[in-house]
């Protein structure tokens, strides 16, 4: 039976209301990456970066924030596709998660999640994270705590577990991602030759050349249809 690894960025999370990295309204607008997402923007302003995680983090919890179809549509081709599954998400939003699905890897962090420092031990975290916040496990140590999330600069997580799955994929379906930021823009070159590589953008990307179909439109109306057509065989 064929094995299927979906890779989606923040594309996919758009219409559920999280603006993306590029777009017009992009995050990283009136904020360089190098300050807010690297280590060493970390450490040369901490309260910034804690203030920008804070910010995503009181959004994503927002109400109106919910999973959309496109969301809910790969939980449902993992759950009743035969072969193997894995869904790889660069996002750090939970919307996958809240969609129902499991076999997943985010391969760039969580933002409900905050990494102690010292020993890398991760806890659950829906409040602010500050310098000041208190250690769960060490009530009197504060500034030791740091979003759980990978900066520039750092290797994203379980990439051996990701890279095998993708040089095994019979299918590789990449969503709303730009393809600009690596190694997660370089796993469909490990795909095997007879792999059926497909993308679904609003419009073409810096790796749609390695894409031997492209559904163009909104995640949410592209992939509840493109699931339907794998799930008919
Ligand atoms: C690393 C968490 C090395 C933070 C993020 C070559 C090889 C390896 C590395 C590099 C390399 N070249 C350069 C690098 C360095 C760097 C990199 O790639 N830089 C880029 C900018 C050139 N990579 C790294 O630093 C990575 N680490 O390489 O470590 C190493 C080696 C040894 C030991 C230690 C370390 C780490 C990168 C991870 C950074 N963290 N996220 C946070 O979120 O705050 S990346 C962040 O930006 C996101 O997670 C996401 O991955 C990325 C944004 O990309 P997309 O998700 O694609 O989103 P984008 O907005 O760009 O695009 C949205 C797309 O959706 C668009 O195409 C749009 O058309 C489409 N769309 C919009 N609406 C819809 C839609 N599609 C469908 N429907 C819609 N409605």
């Amino acid at each position: 039976m064929s094995n299927i690894v979906v890779l989606s960025g923040a594309g996919i999370s758009v219409e559920s209301g999280i603006p993306s990295f590029r777009g017009p309204d992009g995050l990283w607008e009136g904020h360089r990456v190098e300050d807010v997402a690297t280590p060493d923007g970390f450490a040369r302003n901490p309260d910034l970066v804690y203030e920008f995680y804070n910010q995503r983090r009181r959004a994503l919890q927002e109400y109106r924030i919910q999973p959309n179809p496109a969301h809910i549509a790969v939980a449902a081709l993992e759950h009743r596709w035969v072969g193997d599954f894995l869904l790889v998400t660069q996002n750090i939003d939970d919307l996958h998660q809240r969609a129902g699905s499991r076999q997943m890897i985010a391969m760039h962090g969580e933002l409900l999640a905050a990494r102690c420092l010292d020993t890398g031990r991760l806890y659950r975290w829906r409040g602010d994270l500050n310098a000041s916040s208190p250690h769960p496990d060490f009530p009197d140590r504060t500034g030791r705590l740091r979003p759980h999330v990978v900066w520039f600069g750092e290797m994203p997580l379980q990439m051996a577990k990701i890279e095998a799955a993708a040089r095994r994929a019979d299918v590789f379906i990449a969503i709303g991602t730009s393809g600009l930021v690596y190694p997660a823009a370089g796993l469909v070159a490990l795909t095997p030759q007879h792999c059926r590589r497909i993308e679904c953008n609003t419009e073409q990307t810096g790796i749609s050349d390695a894409f031997d179909e492209h559904r163009i439109g909104l995640s949410s109306q592209t992939v509840p249809q493109l699931v339907e057509e794998l799930l008919a065989g």
